[in-house]
């Protein structure tokens, strides 16, 4: 071999290294001894694919290795066209959304029984009604709500399996999906509110009437905001665009819930006032700072360390905010307009969390246009960044909603 098939082999090989450490990190997780003829790796062999494949995808095969080292489980498996075609694709979108795997690990759960339930004990008690491992669902399955079309398909030692029709949807998840579903058509119709500068300050002018801040949690937040300390400027532009503060205390209060990425003082400082300016301009970026889900610090840093990039909806409507990894915090955002999140959890109640951010983000495509933008994609891509990327696309395929 001479020197350059040499010099093309180590690259491989780095390249292979790098990301092979990567990935198993990724998915390093001590596992208990899975006995090969357990009903699990049945699944995982068995031509129901599609089922297979969420269950890897929702990080269920470590905790069912634990169950059926403990008890037998039933799944119900249904079929791939079910998962595949009948599904509402906007439904199965979002199942697939990295913030939603708890959504989807629950959907699944719902399709299993932690016993041993045969097809003739389903059909031949009557009453004879299952729990269902999806946590706090109280509906059961029974022969009458399932519609078995593979009675006891693979029977092993640990558990059965039997294939249905159609695919189970706890209450739980319908629910969270109607929510989501409903924040966008609500967020969608806001009504935007005509900020006014003050020409001397170049500053929102601030609002001389009395503020209705909202339902309690938002104002718990906004006072949380300013005792935190360096958060003034977005806790004043909260108090003062009242209908921002109202439409967010009205949704808290019907069930949804929100992240608040908070710009610091020192952020908002550098907004200029050709940002502020445009009618509606401080409600645009303030509903890009906003995320119709719960995220904690936690469960933000857990995604991107998982998924790499990906994306979070924002009430700016269709745009996103991208998240990823950097320097063991969240990075959100591109480049010069991006931001860490620095402080961490600065409230979280169970409906508001608000996380303080170092920059005021806005969508790409704004940064785009803005006058003094550098390039998106920097000099300094090494030499074998194309072997790499092809590498992180084969290895990181396997997961859910790759950032495009
Ligand atoms: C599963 O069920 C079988 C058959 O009833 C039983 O022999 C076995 O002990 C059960 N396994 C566990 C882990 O309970
Ligand atoms: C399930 O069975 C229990 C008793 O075994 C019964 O009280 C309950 O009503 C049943 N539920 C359904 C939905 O059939
Ligand atoms: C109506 C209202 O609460 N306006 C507030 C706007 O922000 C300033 C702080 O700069 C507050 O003092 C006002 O009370």
């Amino acid at each position: 071999m001479d020197l350059q098939i040499y010099g093309f082999l180590f690259t491989l090989f780095l390249t292979f290294s790098i990301n092979g450490a990567t990935l198993q990190q990724k998915t390093q997780t001590p596992s208990p001894q899975i006995n090969s003829n357990s009903v699990l790796v049945a699944l995982l062999d068995s031509h129901y694919t599609e089922l297979s494949e969420l269950v890897e995808k929702a990080l269920l095969l470590q905790p069912l290795e634990e169950a059926v080292t403990k008890h037998n489980i039933t799944i119900f498996a249904p079929r791939n066209e079910a998962l595949e075609l009948d599904l509402d694709p906007e439904f199965k979108r979002f199942l697939l959304e990295p913030g939603n795997i708890k959504s989807l690990q629950n959907l699944l759960l719902f399709h299993m029984v932690p016993a041993r339930v045969d097809h003739s004990s389903l059909h031949h008690t009557r009453n004879n009604n299952h729990t269902t491992l999806c946590p706090g669902e109280t509906e059961r399955l029974s022969g009458n709500n399932l519609n078995i079309i593979h009675p006891n398909d693979i029977i092993k030692s640990d558990g059965i399996i039997h294939g249905i029709q159609k695919v189970l949807i706890p209450k739980s998840v319908q629910q969270s999906f109607n929510n989501r579903r409903n924040l966008r058509s609500i967020s969608a119709v806001l009504p935007q509110g005509a900020p006014e500068i003050d020409p001397r300050t170049n500053r929102l002018k601030k609002n001389p009437k009395p503020v209705p801040a909202g339902a309690p949690p938002v104002k718990d937040f906004i006072q949380t905001l300013l005792h935190y300390g360096g958060y003034n400027e977005l806790a004043d532009i909260l108090v003062n665009l009242t209908s921002l503060a109202t439409e967010m205390g009205r949704l808290v209060s019907e069930g949804y819930v929100l992240t608040v990425l908070a710009p610091n003082d020192e952020a908002m400082a550098k907004l200029t006032t050709d940002q502020l300016s445009e009618p509606g301009a401080p409600e645009q970026i303030m509903y890009y700072h906003l995320i119709p889900e719960y995220q904690t610090e936690e469960s933000m840093y857990n995604s991107v360390r998982r998924f790499g990039k990906l994306k979070y909806d924002t009430l700016r409507l269709p745009h996103k905010v991208v998240a990823e990894e950097a320097d063991g915090s969240v990075k959100f955002g591109f480049e010069e307009g991006s931001a860490y999140l620095i402080d961490p959890d600065i409230y979280t109640d169970g409906r508001i969390s608000v996380q303080g951010i170092d920059g005021v983000l806005f969508p790409v495509e704004d940064i785009k246009v803005a006058p003094k933008s550098a390039p998106l994609v920097g000099g300094d891509a090494k030499p074998w960044s194309k072997i790499e990327i092809l590498f992180s696309i084969v290895f990181d395929s396997g997961g859910v909603m790759l950032y495009a």
